[in-house]
């Protein structure tokens, strides 16, 4: 089967129909969705998310790895090509950072038309500690020349997206991956990366969305013109239609998530609470910004009452939130919303976009109160 056919069976995110709100998953998408977990919304009562409860997103296959026989070849435009063995990388100065990672599609499916793709509502999210060595001691190692304006960092997984066959890879700016808080990391929560995670190496781009943080990492190339791979330049857009390139998708906007309160309804997931104080409890992230300002809603976003704010525990990880509610008999819709530092604030309303990218609306959960 050439590759055109490849892509016309599994069209691009997107490009498929635009569904009306209502419409079912398609089973390619449930399959997806079941591959690529999410890290239940209770999950969000851990500072630091159990290594199985963080969620996962491989596009294709889990690569095959041997780690005696992988290397990480630096090359393109350096004045050093290097290829290294996993030892070489851990015998280099090591630094563990707590870093939030979201994926750009969390929220996708709450879109209204929704687009076609993994099916994400709002538990695309994690929180690690991720130890590594600095990319930046690296590239001044190799001595990236001054003619190079982008690093592209090459995944070992292969697949078909959007009709082109290629392995996942994307690039940074140079500025951007000198930047001192960008990883090579070869463990996740004080243990080697778990294959679906990137064994043996993987890149951690602190604060910005999980599409960055190439795993399985094989590549690092200095190149002189803008990478145009099919992760760069077709897909993390925000576009309006499909042949709109858009505006690439790149930090973690502002989000604050509730871990849902009472205990859920098997079938509708609505919520039981009992009447009385409820301690609402959640966490809030922005990326490489500070969370300002944590608010919270019982009226479904009409109005907004001060969350108590948690202790940041790193400029790149989600921070506690709490808020007292007085909960009377009735049917609630809660919501909660973020503000980071530069004032940007979550809206009630969603932001459509054509590839559903950064949909960080405010979360909504019904609860009945007995
Ligand atoms: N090589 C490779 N790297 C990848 C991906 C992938 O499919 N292949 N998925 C990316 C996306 S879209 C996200 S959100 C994060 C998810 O990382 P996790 O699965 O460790 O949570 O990995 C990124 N790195
Ligand atoms: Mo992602």
């Amino acid at each position: 089967m050439s590759e055109r056919d490849l892509g016309d069976r599994f069209p691009a995110v997107g490009d498929g129909k635009e569904l009306e709100p209502g419409d079912s998953f398609h089973k390619e998408e449930v399959q997806l969705a079941l591959r690529n977990g999410g890290m239940p919304l209770e999950g969000l009562r851990y500072p630091i998310t159990p290594t199985g409860m963080h969620f996962l997103l491989v596009h294709f296959d889990i690569p095959e790895v041997d780690a005696k026989g992988w290397r990480l070849k630096v090359g393109g435009l350096v004045s050093k090509p290097m290829s290294l063995t996993l030892d070489e990388i851990k015998a280099r100065p090591a630094v563990t950072t707590v870093v939030t990672m979201e994926c750009a599609g969390n929220g996708r499916a709450l879109l209204s038309p929704r687009p076609i793709s993994q099916p994400w509502l709002l538990e695309a999210i994690g929180t690690a500690e991720w130890t590594g060595t600095p990319l930046r001691g690296l590239l001044e190692e190799a001595g990236v020349s001054e003619e190079a304006i982008e690093i592209v960092f090459s995944g070992l997984d292969r697949g078909v997206q959007g009709g082109e066959l290629h392995s996942y890879e994307r690039s940074l700016s140079t500025a951007d991956a000198r930047r001192e808080e960008v990883l090579l990391a070869y463990e996740m929560n004080g243990q080697p990366l778990q294959p679906q995670h990137g064994y043996p190496l993987r890149l951690i781009v602190p604060g910005w969305y999980g599409m960055a943080s190439v795993k399985w990492l094989a590549g690092v190339e200095a190149v002189a013109e803008p990478f145009q791979g099919y992760q760069m330049s077709q897909t993390y857009r925000y576009s309006q239609e499909a042949d709109d390139p858009g505006e690439p998708v790149t930090l973690i906007r502002v989000r604050a998530l509730m871990i849902p309160p009472g205990v859920p309804d098997f079938a509708t997931r609505t919520r039981l609470a009992e009447a009385g104080p409820v301690r609402l409890r959640g966490r809030a992230w922005a990326g490489r910004l500070a969370v300002s300002r944590v608010e919270v809603s019982v009226d479904g976003g009409s109005s907004w009452a001060e969350a108590e704010p948690g202790e940041e525990v790193s400029p790149y990880a989600w921070r506690g939130w709490s808020f007292d509610w007085q909960a009377t008999p009735g049917r609630y819709t809660l919501c909660v919303r973020a503000t980071d530092s530069e004032g940007n604030v979550q809206s009630v309303d969603q932001r459509w976009n054509y590839q559903g990218m950064g949909n960080n609306m405010a979360q909504r959960v019904d609860v009945v109160v007995e």
